[in-house]
C-alpha cells in the first residue's frame, strides 16, 4: 500500500518551478494580448476617416460610431420623463460665476429696450416678441447644478417661461414637432442647435431672471437659455433669433469639434 500523501508530493512542483511557470504564462499572456491591442489599434488607424468639413472632421469611423451609440442612449434616457436634480433655494450660489461673452461682449452696444426675440416662422414670417409680452407667460423657476464642459458647476437659480409653455402659447406645436431648434445672440456669433427632445423638456427654460432678479447683461439679458439637460455650452446667453428645421442648426461649439449633442 503507498502512502496517497506521499505520491502528491512527488506530483507538487518546486518553489523555482512554480515561479518558471508563472513567469512563462505571464509572458505569453502578455504577448497574445499585446499583438490583440496592436491588431486592433492598426485596425483603427487604417479605418476610413470621416471627411473634412463635417463636425467630426477626421474622427475613425469605428469611433464616430461610437460616439452616435452614446448619442442614441442618452436620446433614450433623456425623454421627458426624466428630470434633472433640483435643490432648495437656500443652496443657490449667490455669486454667479460669468464664463464667457461670445456675442454679448461688453464692448458691443446692446440697448435692451430695442431688443425683440424673432421667432423665424414657415415663408421667412417672423414673430417679434418683447420682453414684456415673454414676462407676462406663465413663469416656472429651477434651481439645479449647471455645469460647464471646462469642469466647474454651480447650484443657480433661474425663472423664466418654460420653452414648452412658449410654445404652446405661441402655438407653435407644428414647428415644436420638427427634428430641431436654432438659437443664435443678436449678432450671430454663438449659436447653438438644440434636439427637439431636450428643448421640450419641462425644465428647459427661455430665462428672464437669476437669483429672482432680472439677468445680469453678462449673464444673457434680456433672456437666455437655460437648458438643464445639457452642459452649459449649449445654454445661449442673449437669445436674438431661433429658428426651426429638421437638419442640425449650426452649432458654434460643436464647429469646434465639442459633441454636438452635449447631454449630460
Ligand atoms: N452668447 C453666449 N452664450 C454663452 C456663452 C458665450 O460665450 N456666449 N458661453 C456658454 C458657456 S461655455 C457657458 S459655461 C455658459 C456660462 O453661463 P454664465 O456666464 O451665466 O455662467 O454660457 C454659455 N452661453
Ligand atoms: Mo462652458
Amino acid at each position: 500500500m503507498s502512502n496517497p500523501n506521499k505520491n502528491q508530493k512527488k506530483k507538487e512542483l518546486t518553489v523555482q518551478q512554480k515561479i518558471n511557470r508563472r513567469n512563462f504564462i505571464s509572458f505569453a499572456s502578455f504577448t497574445v494580448l499585446a499583438g490583440g491591442a496592436y491588431g486592433g489599434w492598426r485596425w483603427l488607424y487604417k479605418s476610413p476617416q470621416e471627411a473634412a468639413g463635417g463636425i467630426t472632421a477626421g474622427a475613425h469611423k469605428p469611433l464616430r460610431r461610437a460616439l452616435n451609440k452614446t448619442e442614441l442612449i442618452f436620446r433614450r434616457v433623456f425623454s421627458n420623463n426624466h428630470l434633472v436634480k433640483t435643490y432648495p433655494k437656500s443652496m443657490a450660489a449667490r455669486h454667479i460665476r460669468v464664463n464667457s461673452d461670445i456675442g454679448i461682449e461688453a464692448a458691443k452696444k446692446f440697448d435692451p429696450a430695442t431688443w425683440t426675440l424673432n421667432v423665424v416662422k414657415k415663408g421667412g414670417e417672423v414673430l417679434n416678441l418683447s420682453l414684456q409680452e415673454i414676462m407676462a407667460l406663465p413663469k416656472t423657476e429651477i434651481i439645479y447644478d449647471f455645469k460647464c464642459v471646462e469642469g466647474w458647476d454651480q447650484i443657480s437659480h433661474w425663472g423664466g417661461v418654460k420653452f414648452s409653455d412658449f410654445i404652446k402659447h405661441y402655438q407653435l406645436d407644428d414647428y415644436a414637432k420638427m427634428e430641431y431648434v436654432g438659437m443664435e445672440t443678436p449678432d450671430k456669433t454663438y449659436y447653438v442647435g438644440l434636439d427637439m427632445p431636450s428643448a421640450m423638456h419641462p425644465q428647459t427654460l427661455l430665462a428672464y431672471e437669476m437669483n429672482d432678479k432680472l439677468l445680469p447683461l453678462e449673464h444673457g439679458a434680456p433672456l437666455r437659455l437655460i437648458i438643464p439637460v445639457k452642459y452649459g455650452i449649449k445654454n445661449l446667453k442673449r437669445i436674438g433669433n431661433m429658428t426651426f428645421s429638421n437638419t442640425r442648426p449650426r452649432d458654434y461649439w460643436a464647429e469646434a469639434g465639442y459633441d454636438y449633442y452635449s447631454g449630460l
